[in-house]
């Protein structure tokens, strides 16, 4: 069923971790809060990713939290991941709409309006838009203003989702955006305690009434 909540995505890294330590960070996120996951690996060979994908598809099963696959639709299918989250040089969303089926979450970057609208036509169910500010995670992105932001709200009808350089510190910059949640990934990967990093995220966020 696609029912998922995007209030608070954290989205994984796990270069420079053991796998034991990015399976623990992954499951404290979830404890702290996170609704949605998103499995984001840039190095590991197909068959690193899918295995890597099945146990931390296990872990946020027991949480009740969707899978994101970043990418790669074989991968998502291999381990029957909730989802899949494709940029600007992968799959077009079509494909990977028509390959995932109508029941799995197709999530899409989009940088600017007519992007948002046409990867929606393609039957996005969610868009991360960004980077909003300088970000140290391993990426290929430009800037993107909250002006833009908030018109890429306005333009579509499914939930939006801001990215890019967001922490706890900094969200404030978000308030009166009619995003539905924000995408995190050194916030919370790179946190002493990824735990009380999500809690706080979320309460922050809270607090500023942006989820
Ligand atoms: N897309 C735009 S910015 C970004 C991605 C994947 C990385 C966000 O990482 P961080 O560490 O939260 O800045
Ligand atoms: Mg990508």
């Amino acid at each position: 069923m696609k029912n998922f909540d995007p209030s608070l995505y954290f989205i994984t890294d796990s270069t420079g971790f053991t796998e034991n330590e990015f399976l623990f960070r992954v499951e404290q996120a979830l404890k702290g809060g996170a609704t949605l996951l998103q499995l984001r690996e840039k190095d590991k060979s197909t068959r690193e990713y899918i295995d890597l994908a099945e146990k931390v598809h296990e872990i946020a099963k027991r949480y009740n939290v969707p899978l994101i696959i970043d990418d790669r639709v074989d991968v998502a299918l291999a381990v029957d991941a909730e989802g899949v989250h494709v940029g600007a040089s992968d799959m077009p969303v079509a494909v990977a709409r028509k390959l995932m089926g109508e029941d799995k979450i197709v999530g899409a970057t989009a940088k600017t309006v007519p992007w948002a609208k046409d990867v929606y036509e393609q039957g996005a169910d969610y868009l991360g838009v960004g980077a909003i500010y300088p970000t140290t995670t391993k990426v290929k992105t430009v800037l993107t203003s909250t002006d833009t932001l908030r018109d890429i709200c306005n333009s579509v009808p499914i939930p939006v989702n801001a990215i890019g350089g967001l922490n706890k510190n900094n969200i404030d910059v978000l308030s009166g955006i009619p995003i539905a949640g924000i995408c995190v990934v050194s916030a919370i990967m790179k946190a002493d305690d990824p735990k009380t990093a999500a809690e706080e995220l979320k309460a922050r966020a809270h607090e500023l009434a942006l989820i």
